[in-house]
């Protein structure tokens, strides 16, 4: 997956720019036969050195972002979620436009002071030149300021780890997510910032037979019905389908949890329509406590019974995703 969060780099405003831009140029200095030809040198120079400051520094980020067609994986998803992908790109087209019109206006100058006969009129074409140069990065301010945002909002997506299977965990908060991760985790699970909740997400590494796989329990997003979240919430929900080789449902027959199976039940079926053609596993947490009698799988993640039978079927499910070699 391609690292956002490393590529980017800090966005300047327009002011900043223009500053960059003309606190270079004052130093620039020439010689020349006469008093005309200096000046005219001295003008080109600096107009060049403006132009190039400004045009390259817009093209880095016209470059640093990334070129997205479709929303077809994790990352284009996000970002239609965080900034927009429309919007970015338009953005990107006004910085776009902005690099070139910046060279245009240097050409169309730097003939001005070559044909001035004057130190005033080649003064005068480089001052015209810095106003124009201002006012077309200037017009490109807000587009700046967005681009701004949307790498702060980059910053915020966790950057998953694509070369691994992934199973996503779901169900009603209290069912056991978190003590099922911990469990089958090599290590302590890391927590990774997501949008738009205001939990981290969790994400275990789990091995089994040299090869690794990549688990995350998604606090705020897969635990809850539907109708309780609201449209940008859907939508980073719906980025988890593209991350999502196979995810777990846990229930909690003992509805110690809070809720009640009916419920619990609801939500895997509002889960399924969530993410289609991801297989689902099923499995009852808990059975320490109580044992529902059903012909599902059961497991409990206190007392560790079942659960490596809940992993084995989990890497059963992608089994056929998998790399012939294992990977390490
Ligand atoms: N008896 C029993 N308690 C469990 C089991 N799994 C989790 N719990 C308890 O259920 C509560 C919620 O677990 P947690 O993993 O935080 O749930 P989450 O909100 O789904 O992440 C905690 O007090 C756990 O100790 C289990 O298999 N058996
Ligand atoms: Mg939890």
């Amino acid at each position: 997956m391609q690292n956002l969060r490393k590529r980017v780099p800090t966005i300047l405003t327009a002011d900043e720019i223009l500053d960059k831009a003309f606190r270079k140029v004052n130093k620039i200095d020439k010689q020349g036969p006469d008093k005309v030809e200096l000046v005219k040198r001295k003008s080109m120079a600096r107009i060049a050195s403006a132009t190039d400051v400004i045009s390259s520094t817009l093209m880095k980020y016209v470059k640093a972002f990334p070129s997205i067609n479709e929303r077809t994986d994790f990352l284009a998803e996000m970002i239609e979620v965080t900034v927009g992908i429309d919007k970015m790109k338009k953005a990107l087209g006004n910085l776009d436009w902005a690099a070139s019109k910046i060279k245009e206006l240097q050409k169309q100058y730097t003939s001005k002071v070559m044909t001035s006969s004057s130190t005033f009129a080649a003064d005068n074409a480089r001052k015209a030149y810095y106003g124009r140069a201002s006012s077309v990065v200037n017009k490109i301010a807000p587009d700046l300021e967005f681009l701004s945002y949307a790498r702060n909002e980059f910053r915020k997506v966790p950057d998953f780890n694509d070369d691994m299977l992934t199973f996503v965990i779901a169900g009603f908060p209290n069912v056991g997510k978190s003590q099922f991760l911990r469990t089958i985790s090599a290590a302590e699970p890391e927590v990774a910032a997501y949008p738009f909740t205001t939990k981290g997400i969790e994400v275990g590494i789990h091995e089994a037979n040299h090869r690794r796989y990549q688990v995350i329990d998604t606090p705020g997003l897969l635990d809850r019905e539907l109708e309780y979240r609201n449209r940008i919430e859907m939508q980073a929900v719906t980025a988890l389908k593209h991350l999502a080789n196979s995810i777990l449902f846990i229930l909690d027959p003992s509805e110690s949890c809070g809720y009640l199976m009916e419920g619990q039940l609801r939500l895997l079926e509002s889960v399924k329509t969530l993410f289609p053609g991801v297989p689902i596993l099923v499995v009852e947490n808990k059975v320490d406590m109580i044992d529902s009698g059903s012909d599902r799988l059961k497991m409990s993640a206190a007392t560790g019974v079942g659960v490596q039978e809940v992993m084995a079927a989990l890497r059963d499910s992608v089994k056929h995703l998998e790399a012939v070699e294992p990977l390490f």
